[in-house]
């Protein structure tokens, strides 16, 4: 009878449902875990290999706390708003919710279907009114505390989708969805501070256990740097100063003209009669360009002359202003103080254009190669102030000191932190999303928002899911939605746009915690007993986005006294990529794994193991078809060793041998140490050594191969729980592997007590013996003088030295 998973995968699936067997634990006074996935989207493509890769990490680590006691929280819910649904709403006219909720029974059916142990009682969907009463509720609590507002800002307005989109939906330029044309245009959005707690989202960083990587691709997004606000006035134009952000004040001297971003607000005042169609086609050209793009530093740089000058603050100087689109409207002033002398892309812009390079920093060292380059001297920041009046001779950090206080002194310049961090774009023109709770007048002046009472603000049925040509949501067609009368028969108009798509999955893993609470977004108490987070498992491409808001959104929930915690995911693992012939699987490259075959011709067993058995889990890996037979071929051996081919018991109760009673010791201790770890290959190698010894020795105790099983159950849980069943419940009281106690080693078994070494007889081999590690050489030489063909060759001579070395080796020196 081969091992043939597929029968006794289903009847244990259907066994552990029905006894409740992975239920969330009540009992406060155990010890908790919450293990947690990123929840997936649920697409019309179904579950894709990579996303069990994780599960089965956090799954493995779920039965693990379960088995030592642990109450365990290992939940599993559904990020189910989202572009996708609505694109498909729009082409076929069915309702996002029709099909979100098909898939969502697909994704259910294959994660069923693999074994794992959610709590399914906890299962969230954040597109269900229920959930999103909180979301929105969340949003009322960000907009009192000022952290939620309208302005006009640059979008990335997509015509062809009639939406706008964040960043990360575009690629190269083009939407993400459909390669459609990407342009930036101004338009009011609600928009969330996150700029707010730039400097917390920096700062607790360091207290959390996250990959290295992740924390510093954070630290670089937030993007704080330290400089000066400089003003500097406008020729003919006295009632306005060009603000602009420097890091390098001490290069002022050095400042041969200024460069505003094409979208300045003080354009239009500066610019010369005779140079605004220049200007005007210049900006044009701009607005097409992502920020990306703009920013390449090996893109070419392109600007023009406005036609008007400044004054340098400190020389006095007449320097002319340009406008060029390498310089970003939202960072710093959105102006900068040109130094073409040391700034690498105003260097090649003042090259293109003819304009002034002045000189100001010179290395320290005369000698050195650089010290003729003077564009390296800022760019090393150690360099010596030249041709700067009163900082000549200055090195660099001091003169930042010298004139940065020079500047706030005069009143010219201030001190500042400036931030990459932009504020969070909160505001789509979709359907399928959170209404935003507002009301408006019928100027569209925000009257108030929603109550909690009046919580939640469903979405209503719509004819159309289409946005509207001018850019509003489809919510804006329908009017006894959107007009409602209040108290004094007046008009309100209710807000027609919707929260983005990483609304939901800022904050669902404190919802899990009590998901089903009507009163509050989750119980206090369930809050602090199960929050933070102890082990978050997902994809590296959330570093920014979804890890960001998330952190931001507990942030604020903290500080308005909602979440006991400051930071939701204390412990952050990214699992690795998998490829297959070379590159990342996935379906547009023909080379994915559907994980439905997988376990119907190897079962969800063979799958898991396999999927750990691979490599480091954090590591990219190649899938190899053999391998996985390799794994189905073990668990195989598995079975033979506890089964007759009729699927009678082989096992016995005699007791334990002390090789093996060594080798499970052993097992134990790895394969727990292992998962602590996340380091699950080794723990499947380890068991594998365990196979290959208790078959040569054919040992079929119990009392070695029961808690075998408890080991392996869950990498393998339905195996182990069928293995279980059929050899081990009848002597135990323990009535499913999956909660049974996991098994605890001693030390007198896991420490090899004796070594074997070599014996010498004028340094040539002549036998060995069996002794204690730390045993003496007196002890030593007994036992040597045990072993025949060692006493052989002694015989006759006189032993004139004896070298030992414990637990190495024992040598005759005889004459
Ligand atoms: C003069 C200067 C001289 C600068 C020098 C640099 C080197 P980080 O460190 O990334 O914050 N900058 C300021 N605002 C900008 C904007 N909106 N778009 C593009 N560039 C901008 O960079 C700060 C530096 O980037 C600032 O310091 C400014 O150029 C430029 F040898 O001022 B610096």
């Amino acid at each position: 009878m081969a091992y043939y998973p597929k029968n006794i995968e289903e009847k244990w699936q259907k066994k552990w449902d029905e006894s409740q067997l992975f239920k969330t634990g009540t009992d406060k006074s155990k010890k908790k875990y919450y293990a947690l996935d990123m929840f997936p989207y649920p697409s019309a493509a179904g579950l894709h290999i990579g996303h069990p890769l994780g599960y089965v990490a956090t799954d493995i680590v779920s039965r693990y706390y379960r088995m030592n006691n642990y109450n365990v929280l290992h939940p599993m819910g559904w990020d189910a708003f989202g572009l996708p649904a609505e694109q498909h709403a729009i082409e076929t006219g069915e309702h996002p919710a029709k099909v979100t909720y098909r898939c969502i029974e697909n994704y259910k059916r294959q994660l069923s279907s693999l074994g794992f142990s959610f709590d399914w009682d906890r299962e969230i969907h954040t597109c269900d009114s229920k959930y999103y009463k909180w979301t929105q509720w969340i949003f009322s609590k960000l907009y009192e505390k000022g952290l939620a507002y309208q302005a006009e800002v640059y979008v990335n307005w997509c015509p062809a989708l009639k939406t706008v989109l964040a960043n990360e939906e575009i690629v190269n330029g083009k939407s993400e969805r459909g390669n459609h044309d990407v342009f930036r245009v101004p338009m009011k959005q609600w928009m969330l501070k996150i700029t707010d707690y730039a400097e917390k989202l920096l700062d607790d960083l360091d207290t959390l256990d996250w990959p290295e990587s992740t924390k510093e691709i954070q630290r670089n997004w937030i993007g704080k740097s330290e400089g000066v606000l400089l003003k500097f006035k406008i020729e003919n134009l006295a009632e306005e100063n060009i603000e602009v952000f420097t890091t390098r004040p001490d290069t002022i001297f050095g400042s041969t003209f200024l460069v505003l971003s094409p979208e300045h607000p003080l354009l239009k005042k500066i610019v010369q009669p005779e140079e605004f169609k220049s200007v005007e086609n210049y900006r044009e050209i701009s607005s097409r360009k992502t920020d990306m793009d703009r920013t390449q530093l090996n893109k070419e740089k392109t600007g023009v002359f406005t036609g008007g000058y400044a004054i340098n603050p400190i020389s006095n100087e007449k320097i002319p202003i340009w406008i060029a689109d390498y310089v970003l409207i939202n960072y710093g002033a959105g102006a900068i103080m040109a130094v073409p002398a040391h700034d690498e892309r105003d260097h090649e812009f003042a090259i293109k254009y003819g304009l002034e390079i002045q000189p100001v920093v010179q290395l320290e060292k005369e000698n050195s190669e650089e010290f003729h380059d003077y564009k390296n001297a800022a760019m090393t920041s150690n360099g010596i102030c030249i041709n700067s009046e009163f900082l000549n001779g200055l090195k660099t950090a001091t003169a930042i000191e010298t004139i940065s206080k020079y500047m706030e002194d005069n009143g010219i310049g201030k001190k500042t932190k400036s931030y990459k961090l932009r504020d969070w774009v909160f505001s789509r023109q979709r359907y399928w999303g959170e209404p935003i709770p507002v009301l408006k007048d019928s100027q569209g002046n925000i009257v108030r928002l929603l109550k909690e009472g009046e919580l939640p603000l469903t979405l209503p049925e719509v004819v159309s899911y289409e946005p509207t040509g001018d850019g509003k949501s489809p919510l804006s067609a329908i009017t006894n939605w959107v007009q409602r009368k209040n108290e004094k028969g007046e008009l309100e108009f209710v807000e027609t746009d919707t929260m983005p798509g990483s609304a939901g999955s800022s904050w669902y893993f404190i919802r899990y915690v009590d998901p089903w609470n009507n009163h509050a977004l989750a119980d206090y108490e369930e809050q602090k007993y199960w929050l933070p987070v102890d082990l978050y498992v997902g994809g590296q491409e959330h570093a920014v986005g979804h890890l960001m808001y998330a952190r931001f959104w507990t942030k604020v929930l903290h500080d308005v006294g909602a979440c006991p915690v400051k930071e939701p995911f204390q412990k952050l693992v990214h699992q690795g990529l998998l490829c297959r012939n070379g590159s990342k699987m996935s379906k547009s490259k023909g080379n994915g794994i559907n994980p439905d075959e997988i376990v119907s011709q190897y079962g969800a067993d063979s799958l898991r193991v396999y999927l750990m058995f691979m490599g480091p889990l954090t590591q990219t890996k190649e899938w190899e078809d053999n391998n996985l037979s390799g794994v189905h071929r073990f668990l195989s051996r598995i079975e033979r060793h506890f089964l007759t081919d009729s699927g009678e018991s082989l096992l016995d109760t005699s007791e334990p041998t002390l090789p093996n009673l060594k080798i499970l010791h052993k097992t134990i201790k790895k394969v727990t140490e292992d998962i602590q770890n996340l380091s699950f290959n080794t723990a499947i190698s380890q068991m594998m050594i365990f196979l290959n010894t208790v078959s040569e020795n054919n040992c079929r105790s119990e009392k070695i191969l029961a808690p075998f099983l408890k080991l392996l159950s869950p990498f393998a849980p339905h195996l182990s729980e069928e293995l279980w069943e059929k050899c081990i419940v009848h002597n135990s009281h323990e009535q499913f592997v999956s909660n049974a106690n996991w098994p605890t080693y001693s030390m007198e078994y896991v420490v090899d007590n004796e070594v074997v070494i070599g014996v010498q007889v004028n340094g040539k081999h002549r036998g060995e013996i069996l002794i204690p590690r730390d045993a003496d050489e007196k002890l030593a030489v007994e036992e040597s003088n045990k072993v025949t063909s060692i006493v052989a060759a002694k015989e006759g001579k006189v032993v004139v030295k004896t070298i030992y070395v414990k637990g190495r080796i024992l040598n005759f020196v005889v004459q």
